[in-house]
């Protein structure tokens, strides 16, 4: 029999999703009510909030002013495809994850490649909260208190070389802690990329925590991407590999399946997925798909000058 690919199993969850967060999300908004979330979040018990918190945060002029959904649903429905396809996957088997020692190597068209220990590569006294709306592209949205560092600044502090033109993201591959690497979902490990101007814009950032507190396993711990104005796949997680390379790099939802995911992804209520239209969302927590989608996921004014001149039909 043939494995199911990764691309054949997310049109079937469509209408699992949506009847799992009705039922599910419900009874945890009803719980967390309008409190604005981010104090609500305390209110749900969950061992998971006792994770470390992070100190000396600053807030973010970048960040959105809109409520931020819950812990609970933050951290509760994830898509982690090395813990399994189904969104409760990562929150029930991504605690076996080691993630202390950690390092990421730095490495290809740069001037001070090295394994960073990962102490070293994020300075504590540039941790900053970014409230940003994420968007992925089964058309779920939320919005998120991350706490992290703008990626451009790690990237001055490393000194990409001339010719390097795109970053590429590596996530760690480590099947004995990875159950879903022992399955062909995806080709492993994860791998993403960015442009170099995207990587060096202001809103990309590297994140270590939400909420205040360090990353739980299944948002990706210790460190993963966010990307605001593209969909959530571009987003990579628990992040071992940031290489500065020539060519415009492979990324793993396009290797699985090209004519549905291209390397730009950006949020684009214009240029709809085969299967499915892009011109709504459903906010995590309600229960229909009502809420209009913005162009770059309401980041136009900030980002589509990157794109002048591009036919986004044709780089999506
Ligand atoms: N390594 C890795 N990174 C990943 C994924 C994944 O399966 N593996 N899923 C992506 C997708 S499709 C989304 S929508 C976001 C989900 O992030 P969240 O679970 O923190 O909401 O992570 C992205 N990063
Ligand atoms: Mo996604």
């Amino acid at each position: 029999m043939l494995l199911k690919r990764a691309s054949d199993i997310r049109s079937s969850e469509i209408t699992p999703e949506a009847v799992y967060r009705s039922r599910r999300e419900f009874l945890q908004t009803a719980a967390a009510g309008a409190l604005g979330a981010y104090a609500g979040a305390s209110l749900l018990s969950d061992d998971l909030w006792a994770q470390a918190a992070i100190a000396g945060v600053k807030k973010s002029p970048l960040s959105t002013t809109e409520a931020t959904h819950t812990w609970e649903q933050v951290t509760q429905y994830n898509n982690f495809y090395e813990f399994g396809t189904q969104k409760s996957d990562p929150a029930r088997y991504a605690a076996q994850l080691k993630v202390k020692p950690w390092t990421v190597k730095v490495d290809g068209l740069v001037t001070k490649p090295a394994d960073y220990a990962l102490e070293d590569l994020i300075k504590p006294h540039q941790l900053e909260e970014r409230i940003y709306r994420f968007r992925c592209v089964e058309a779920w949205s939320a919005v998120i208190p991350w706490v992290g560092v703008s990626l451009a600044d790690l990237i001055k502090r490393v000194q990409p070389q001339g010719k390097a033109a795109y970053v590429a993201f590596t996530t760690l591959q480590r099947p004995s802690e990875m159950p879903g690497q022992r399955t062909s979902s995806l080709d492993w490990p994860y791998v993403e990329g960015l442009r170099m101007d995207e990587a060096m814009h202001p809103l990309t950032i590297l994140a270590t925590g939400i909420f205040g507190k360090e990353l739980p396993n299944q948002n990706g711990a210790p460190i993963r991407l966010v990307v605001p104005w593209k969909y959530g796949f571009k987003s990579i997680k628990s992040i071992v590999r940031i290489s500065f390379v020539e060519k415009m790099p492979p990324t793993s939802w396009n290797i699985a399946n090209a004519a549905e995911y291209g390397f730009y992804s950006n949020v684009n209520p214009m240029v709809d997925h085969p299967r499915w239209s892009q011109s709504r969302e459903t906010r995590l927590g309600s229960f229909v798909k009502n809420k209009p989608t913005l162009m770059f996921n309401g980041y136009a004014d900030q980002v589509s000058k990157l794109y002048d001149g591009m036919d986004l039909k044709k780089f999506y």
